[in-house]
């Protein structure tokens, strides 16, 4: 069941006369619980130290790296969780795998979690309640004020999370590092990686050498493209498992595979190697569900991929291969499913793998625009769990506005109200509130080539996303989030992050 919401009503705004102007209720995505203590702020020195016992000093070094930079600050991490004036402890509070309680008092600031994903959440909590200016680089001048009273917090769904197409245009690690990054400030736990498509094939197979380095040389527009080996692959998934966020790899199968069937002709159902397709068409290419060696291939992909991955699940596409009929997709899917099984993994697809049977744990992802799906509802019925990502709401790559030159529109125009101002467990009509099991925003990158590019896109409607999946339902407020969301701007300017103008937002 959903957590409710009690935010005390005193101090929601911020108070011109503080240095800061931060109330405690100022952070996104919303908290579960917040209880100002408007006489209690705590105010960070030059000999604060941060106390931690040895299992909450990862998270206590990361909060100390987050604010060394702007604060000048020495911030030692002593073992000693006792000794410093703030300190981070594994307890229970009882606030499940993510949860944490942030008490903020004058004489100290304690962080307690059951998990270190519960910490790491609670110290983005805690970096968002200090002046804007912590985002800097290098020290400036400030009073490092935290608002006083307690927070106690965790999320409604257990899958929040985003998608990153590299494979239309490819981004290299560092890019992909600063995406965990965002992911990381509002608390979204998952990366979704779109390895594969009819463009590029951007993740290196041992067993296929040429997947990459063939599939992977160009891209949307005839760039060079690129890849990812192993071991870029393990930087970015260790850097995100630091962050708390588990990385999703989707190789997307039987259609989007151009790249694939460019490298190795004898994958094409006509055994001609296609030439690279620099477009932006969908639904041409397809591997051949009859044919034995087509599952030798994806069991060598899918086992080459599942023993990089720790997370859980294995994405296995399954959308728009139009040229595959309707039994032999239900059949390849099935086989598929299997053999991600057999790694020892957990299925996610796009939604039209539905008809296929069930396997243990099997989650759909619901890219679509209906009220109702019966196909999906009846999947679910067989156990299949729903992340929601309906297209006219989450897909980052849609335009912002009609009149937006940048973007697509096929899902119309997404501004962020239009992000924020739905519900996740009532989109779809026809299936159980129950069966979702979270949210997650595609960007795809047809359009997007650089990182600028992928910022306005992902900002400022990430946090809306952010918001639909951690905070309760019942504090769901649009005037609220644009005006917290409007906080965020003077963070990421300081940051030299990039983000759209939206005008709906109060911006300062
Ligand atoms: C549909 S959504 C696709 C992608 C495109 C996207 C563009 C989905 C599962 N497939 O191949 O990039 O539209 O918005």
């Amino acid at each position: 069941p959903a957590p409710r919401a009690t935010v005390a009503p005193a101090r929601v705004g911020g108070d011109p006369a503080r240095t800061a102007g931060i109330a405690l209720g100022d952070v996104l995505p919303a908290p579960m619980d917040v209880r100002p203590d408007p006489g209690a702020d705590f105010t960070l020195t030059a000999d604060t130290a941060i106390g931690a016992a040895p299992a909450a000093r990862d998270a206590a070094e990361q909060l100390a790296a987050l604010l060394r930079p702007a604060t000048g600050h020495p911030l030692p991490v002593v073992t000693d969780p006792t000794a410093g004036r703030v300190t981070l402890a594994l307890a229970d509070p009882g606030l499940g795998p993510e949860g944490y309680r942030l008490e903020i008092t004058p004489a100290r600031v304690r962080l307690t979690a059951a998990t270190p994903a519960g910490l790491g959440h609670g110290v983005q909590t805690l970096r968002q309640l200090l002046p804007a200016a912590v985002e800097a680089p290098t020290p400036v001048p400030a009073r490092w004020v935290l608002p006083g009273g307690t927070i106690t917090d965790r999320p409604r769904y257990a899958y929040r999370g985003a998608m990153l197409d590299v494979a239309r245009h490819f981004f290299g690690v560092p890019d992909v590092l600063r995406v965990v990054d965002h992911l990381a400030r509002y608390k979204l736990n998952h990366l979704h990686l779109h390895l594969t498509d009819d463009q590029g094939w951007r993740i290196a197979v041992d067993a296929w050498p040429r997947l990459a380095t063939v599939g992977g040389a160009t891209q949307v527009g005839g760039g060079p493209g690129g890849w990812y080996s192993q071991a870029d692959y393990r930087r970015i998934v260790g850097y995100a498992a630091r962050r708390h966020v588990t990385v999703v790899p989707e190789i997307d199968l039987p259609g989007h595979v151009n790249a694939a069937l460019t490298a190795y002709g004898r994958l094409a159902p006509d055994g001609v190697a296609p030439p690279p397709y620099t477009g932006t068409e969908v639904g041409f290419s397809h591997l051949d569900p009859a044919r034995e060696s087509t599952y030798a291939f994806v069991a060598d992909v899918l086992g080459e991929v599942a023993a990089l991955t720790p997370g859980p699940y294995l994405h296995i596409g399954g959308d728009e291969a139009f040229k595959v009929p309707a039994d032999a997709y239900a059949g390849f899917v099935d086989r598929a499913q299997r053999i991600v099984a057999d790694t020892g993994k957990t299925v996610l697809g796009w939604h039209q793998i539905a008809p296929a049977a069930h396997q243990p744990g099997r989650v759909l992802q619901y890219w679509g625009r209906e009220a109702t799906d019966p196909v999906v509802a009846d999947a679910v019925r067989r156990g299949a769990k729903l992340v929601m990502s309906p297209a006219d709401r989450t897909y980052l790559d849609m335009r912002y506005a009609p009149d937006d030159p940048f973007g697509h529109d096929w899902a119309g125009a997404i501004d962020v109200h239009r992000a924020y101002d739905w519900d996740p467990a009532g989109y779809l009509t026809d299936v159980p509130a129950e069966a979702v099991l979270g949210v997650a925003a595609p960007l795809w990158t047809e359009y997007v080539t650089s990182r600028d590019e992928l910022e306005r896109m992902l900002l400022p409607r990430l946090p809306a996303i952010a918001e639909l999946g951690w905070s309760p339902r019942s504090g769901h407020d649009w005037a609220g989030f644009r005006r917290r969301l409007a906080g965020q701007a003077a963070r990421w300017d300081t940051a030299g992050v990039g983000y759209h103008r939206s005008p709906e937002v109060p911006w300062p």
